[in-house]
């Protein structure tokens, strides 16, 4: 028998819920760690080159990079989240990288200090988002009526742990993207840190 997988985590990273929404849709068992970033375990600075959470440990083999452990698990685990077809597949991989910008764009917004600099990167958030809506032509998911790897990527922006919103859901709550989707994570203790500049 292999041993259970362990996913090495922090409570509210939304790379890590990729990976947990993947799991969870594959129907794979599995161990999450969640450890303190701020006081990161020698252990986990041993086994993640880059100090950051997810890291996916199979056997002796740790995995970091979420887009990385969704692959692995795509290749490796039931029940396939990737669509048959190679060009599709490609597509949603790039929409992957995307969001991995978008995520970013968010992070910008939570960290920034000054009010200008949060209006220019709210900016180019919103302009992501934009683009992200003209994609989203298919209901219920990126695609239509099948869930796959790329509607994990997305759903991560509007939860909070188990709380899944689809990509149509999440442009119909955006309406003109960065700024309303943050008001409405006012309740995810993770973007207390701009409520400030919210109108
Ligand atoms: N590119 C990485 C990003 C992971 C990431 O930024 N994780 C954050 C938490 S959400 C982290 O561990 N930050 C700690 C640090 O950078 O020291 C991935 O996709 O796995």
């Amino acid at each position: 028998m292999t041993a259970k997988l362990k996913l090495i985590s922090h409570a509210l990273c939304p790379y890590v819920q990729r990976a947990v929404i993947a799991l969870t849709e594959k129907g794979v068992p599995f161990e999450r760690i969640d450890i303190d970033l701020n006081n990161k375990p020698d252990w986990f600075l041993k086994i993640s080159p880059l100090g950051k959470t997810p890291v996916l440990v199979v056997g002796d083999t740790a995995i970091f990079e979420s887009a990385v452990i969704l692959e692995y698990l795509e290749e490796t685990q039931p029940n396939p989240l990737h669509p048959k077809d190679a060009l599709k597949r490609a597509e949603h991989r790039a929409w992957i990288e995307f969001s991995s910008a978008v995520l970013g764009d968010i992070w910008g917004l939570e960290t920034i200090s000054d009010e200008a600099g949060f209006k220019a990167k709210a900016k180019q958030a919103e302009a992501r988002f934009a683009k992200l809506e003209e994609r989203l032509v298919a209901s219920p998911w990126f695609d239509g009526a099948e869930f796959s790897l790329v509607d994990a990527v997305f759903r991560v922006f509007l939860t909070n742990n188990n709380y899944p919103l689809t990509p149509i859901e999440l442009a119909a709550r955006i309406n003109r993207p960065a700024m309303t989707i943050l008001r409405t994570l006012t309740g995810a203790q993770v973007y207390k840190g701009i409520r400030p500049y919210l109108g």
